[in-house]
């Protein structure tokens, strides 16, 4: 059993922009700063930062961030991420949510939104709501007007906060906000539990009022995690039941109430304030939220008042730096602070202070490969693509021809041994927040080191391309596999490999980038409420979404798609062999299984990829 406590040590969370004491020097001179403690409905008093402008000629509107993370630092925010922000004139509000840091009353993870019609209860929203009718009411000089923002948490808190918005709430942008913990955002993905994540995660926020990394005896967070055993060891030896998150896994294993309380999407029946939602390509930690926040909006925005902007950035990555690279990947200018001074800056402007134009095209989108930004009318623009299917052939192959002949011998094969399971990301795996973590850029890492080394990994490639192939919207898999485990998990990558000749940047000649990829817990294929067993050496189709992307393969490179059956420890181990909660799993139940990849005319595995139709394409 590995040996494991949880420190009283804070962390200064680098989810979100760095401060530094230059900033906050920079930022003392032009802002008058005040700590107060704002009364809330039910009497809990919470915490908060305000910033006002020494100088400044007439009334100026509000932008707020409510966080979970502290905000002695939040300065750091006005030298980069809301420095052009700044530069325009605003106040600005930064709040310790219910029962974090400085604030007093109980921190419930996602708090869920209350029920419609529910006038007595309290949550984000009426917090939301009541810091800003305290707002308006003691801070002179404001124009009554507020904007609110943030990532991931924040950008959480942002949406909440327009559920049953305050009339002077006239523009939000949630960032990276996760919409359903158990489908697609840091907790699970289809059912698959996100272990280091959601394990490190829930310590670090439910240790105490302030955040505390939890502290690992191995740098390597690999062996620690294999050889805690089966997830019912946390609990027993780690936790010991002093954490509300990990007690909440385990008792919601599947898709039920508990989950669907917390997301907000059934919530999003109209869009009241206009809305910027935001994320990244390669965000590692809350991709599908914002999409989909976007898209549950979407349906409703009768005034068009609900706009997307997706770069290729990693979490937050829009909020810090230039953006002009990610890992090794250059986008060839600085896409951050594109966005932050053409996009986030005017979008205030407009709506707090009646200045400027909105600019703003429906989905505004990064197109990397070829390196620019695309403005479409909808997203995903279904009517400028062609869905056309990546099919898997005999020796690796991929093409567009869908297998014609069962004589290819039908079906590729692997053991995927949970005794061994395929590392997630380049071994050390350090904590996900701790020193030197690679956790932020682990979504480009190359792929080689699995396509290479692990025979439980199989790869399928193209042809050389002869010319570009662009693709915006979304992907989809279709796996026609068999495992002789009566459970198990799909993991697809869609890659683009560079040409072994690379002149323009020999480090990443043959370099293998995931373009998109996903998990899906097989025993969920019937629905995600109930799980039920694989059966056994049954040919079973399986399908599911590896998002949307806007990303151009290059003319010289090749499309490769790999599969596997463990990603670790980002996913927790599934015995493959089926009980009814993987959470109490015993040892013994996780058990080797072969798996095989069919690709026959009655049961292709494919990969379906929307093609944008150029003129001359
Ligand atoms: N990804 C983080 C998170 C958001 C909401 C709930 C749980 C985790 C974050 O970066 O804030």
């Amino acid at each position: 059993m590995p040996r494991a406590r949880i420190s009283r040590l804070t962390v200064a969370l680098l989810l979100l922009a760095p401060v530094t004491a230059f900033a906050q020097q920079n930022v003392a001179d032009r802002f008058d700063v005040s700590d107060v403690m704002i009364p809330m409905r039910d009497g809990v008093r919470l915490h908060a930062k305000i910033f006002v402008p020494k100088e400044h000629a007439g009334a100026l509107p509000f932008i707020m961030k409510r966080t979970p993370y502290g905000v002695d630092g939040s300065a750091g925010n006005l030298q980069v991420y809301m420095k052009d922000l700044a530069d325009d004139g605003y106040i600005f509000v930064f709040e310790d949510i219910r029962g974090r840091f400085k604030s007093e009353g109980q921190f419930v993870m996602q708090r869920p939104a209350r029920a419609p019609g529910d006038t007595t209860s309290i949550d984000e929203g009426t917090d939301t709501w009541d810091t800003i009718d305290w707002l308006l009411k003691n801070v002179p000089g404001n124009n009554g007007r507020v904007g609110m923002l943030g990532v991931s948490y924040d950008g959480w808190t942002t949406i909440m906060g327009a559920i049953e918005p305050h009339p002077a709430l006239k523009a939000i942008s949630p960032q990276a906000s996760p919409a359903d913990m158990w489908l697609g955002d840091d907790f699970h993905h289809n059912g698959a539990f996100r272990l280091s994540y959601g394990f490190e995660y829930a310590a670090m926020m439910e240790t105490s009022k302030v955040t505390e990394q939890f502290q690992f005896d191995s740098y390597d967070t690999y062996p620690w995690y294999l050889e805690l055993g089966s997830l019912a060891h946390v609990n027993e030896h780690v936790l010991n039941g002093k954490i509300p998150t990990w007690n909440d896994y385990v008792a919601h294993p599947d898709y039920d109430e508990f989950w669907k309380r917390q997301t907000m999407i059934p919530y999003l029946t109209s869009v009241k304030v206009p809305t910027l939602n935001v994320g990244g390509w390669w965000d590692q930690e809350d991709f599908y939220g914002p999409l989909r926040i976007y898209e549950s909006l979407e349906a409703h925005d009768t005034r068009g008042i609900n706009y997307l902007v997706v770069g290729p950035w990693n979490h937050g990555g829009w909020s810090r730096g230039t953006g002009e690279s990610l890992g090794p990947i250059d986008f060839g200018s600085a896409t951050s602070e594109y966005y932050r001074k053409n996009v986030q800056a005017p979008w205030f402007a407009y709506w707090l202070k009646d200045q400027g134009t909105l600019d703003l095209p429906e989905a505004l989108t990064f197109e990397s490969g070829t390196d620019t930004w695309q403005r479409w009318d909808a997203w995903p623009p279904k009517e400028q693509t062609e869905d056309r299917n990546l099919y898997f052939h005999a020796d690796g192959r991929l093409s567009f021809d869908a297998p014609s002949s069962s004589a290819e011998g039908g079906f590729d094969s692997y053991v995927s041994d949970p005794a061994h399971p395929v590392p997630y990301r380049h071994r050390p795996i350090q904590e996900t927040y701790g020193p030197g973590s690679t956790w932020r850029t682990w979504l480009v890492e190359d792929q080689r080191f699995v396509d290479e080394d692990r025979p439980d990994v199989l790869s399928w490639k193209s042809d050389v391309l002869d010319s570009d192939v662009t693709i915006a919207g979304e992907i989809v898999a279709h796996l026609a596999a068999a495992t002789t485990g009566t459970d198990g998990d799909w993991v697809v990558k869609l890659i683009d490999e560079y040409p072994e000749r690379y002149p323009q940047d020999w480090g990443l000649a043959g370099y293998e980038l995931m373009v998109s990829n996903e998990v899906f817990r097989g025993r969920y294929r019937d629905g995600f409420e109930t799980p039920k067993p694989i059966a056994a050496d049954s040919v079973l189709d399986y399908s599911w979404s590896l998002h949307t992307q806007d990303y151009t393969f290059r003319k010289g490179h090749r499309i490769m798609i790999q599969v596997q059956s463990t990603w670790f420890p980002i996913i927790d181990r599934n015995p493959q062999t089926f009980v009814p909660n993987i959470f109490e799993a015993k040892d013994s139940d996780f058990r080797p299984a072969r798996i095989r990849i069919y690709r026959t005319p009655e049961h292709a595995s494919f990969v379906t990829i929307p093609v944008v139709r150029r003129a001359g394409s």
